[in-house]
């Protein structure tokens, strides 16, 4: 059997940054509190890239970094809230763009663990043999479902794209071991782009609700519960300690969550990688950014064991142990 290796990472940030101050000419807002709360300074906003877009220059990247032909390529799956078409998938449209002419593609909807699920798939596909060379990614252009006159959303959500090539190896480990779930009964608590039945057939007197929205509380405790057992349960069926891990890598959703995640599993905040404050709550794209982020600070050594943990809209969370 093989092991799942990361071979590459890379990120792309659309290039116009918007600033707090920016943020504060549009709504009623200001940097210091947008700061406190969230830990966001930047964000990214596409002047018109799309996730398949910003998904190709994180294509390109990964094989000039890799030196993989695309046509090595068996597999491209890109998680993400935002494709876009409903159909072609975003992952076809990489496939088309790159000339990954072998690969199988399709996209994975799991919101911010959206990318953690599909390194779960993706390890499947290489532990059973049917792929040998799989593109992983996370890619979101949120600002497309975000309420740009309200202040107490618009100044959270990012976009961006990072990704990484996962190889069969027989040297190294890899993904060592996984814990993921979900809640579909509180799936309402966090929601963004409905699909509106208005046809001749059918008169909707209810309205689209076309924007993300979240009821900030009740996902809050959510998050910051299912976590930390999560991550828990993960390094209990490895059998590895919390010291034997070099980084967590979480989803990147706001400072506050992070650090009250941190305590609760008594782990000391610097080990939790964060860069939210220049790329702001990037959904799904936000951990293989941070990944992409720390591989370029060389932060990521071989051997050493990371853990990956995605939680968000479905209700959906999931935590991943991988060996560098
Ligand atoms: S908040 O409700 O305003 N709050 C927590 C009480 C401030 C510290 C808030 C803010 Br601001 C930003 C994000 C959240 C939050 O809970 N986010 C999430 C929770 C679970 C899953 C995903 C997310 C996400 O934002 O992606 C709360």
């Amino acid at each position: 059997m093989y092991n799942s290796e990361i071979a590459a990472y890379a990120k792309y940030l659309p290039p116009r940054a918007v600033t707090n101050d920016d943020l504060s000419l549009m709504v009623e807002t200001n940097d210091e509190w947008i700061r406190t709360r969230t830990g966001i300074s930047t964000r990214h906003i596409t002047t018109g890239e799309t996730a398949s877009d910003l998904c190709v220059k994180v294509a390109e990247e990964l094989i000039e970094k890799s030196g993989i032909s695309p046509l090595e390529i068996d597999m491209i799956i890109v998680a993400t809230i935002t494709p876009d078409f409903a159909t072609p998938n975003t992952a076809c449209l990489v496939q088309a763009a790159i000339g990954a002419d072998n690969a199988f593609a399709f996209d994975v909807s799991a919101a911010c663990s959206g990318f953690v699920y599909a390194m779960s798939v993706a390890d499947k596909y290489i532990k059973c043999g049917t792929a040998k060379n799989i593109l992983v990614f996370g890619s979101e252009v949120l600002s497309a479902i975000t309420d740009w006159t309200d202040r107490s959303s618009c100044v959270l959500f990012g976009d961006g794209a990072g990704g990484v090539l996962v190889k069969a190896s027989e040297s190294c480990a890899g993904v060592i071991a996984e814990d993921i779930h979900s809640n579909g009964a509180d799936g309402l608590k966090l929601t963004g782009n409905s699909l509106h039945i208005d046809t001749p057939f059918f008169d909707n007197d209810k309205e689209k609700q076309p924007y993300l929205w979240m009821d900030g509380r009740a996902i809050f405790t959510f998050a910051t519960k299912k976590v930390p057992q999560s991550v828990d349960a993960l390094l209990e069926k490895a059998g590895v300690s919390k010291d034997d891990v070099a980084y967590v890598v979480p989803h990147q959703a706001n400072y506050r969550i992070v650090e009250a995640m941190a305590k609760r599993l008594d782990m000391p905040i610097e080990k939790f990688f964060m860069n939210i404050d220049k790329c702001g709550n990037t959904s799904s794209a936000s951990i293989p950014i941070a990944l992409a982020e720390m591989d370029e600070q060389g932060l990521l050594k071989k051997g050493d064991k990371v853990v990956l943990t995605g939680f968000g809209g479905g209700l959906t969370w999931g935590s991943l142990l991988i060996e560098i």
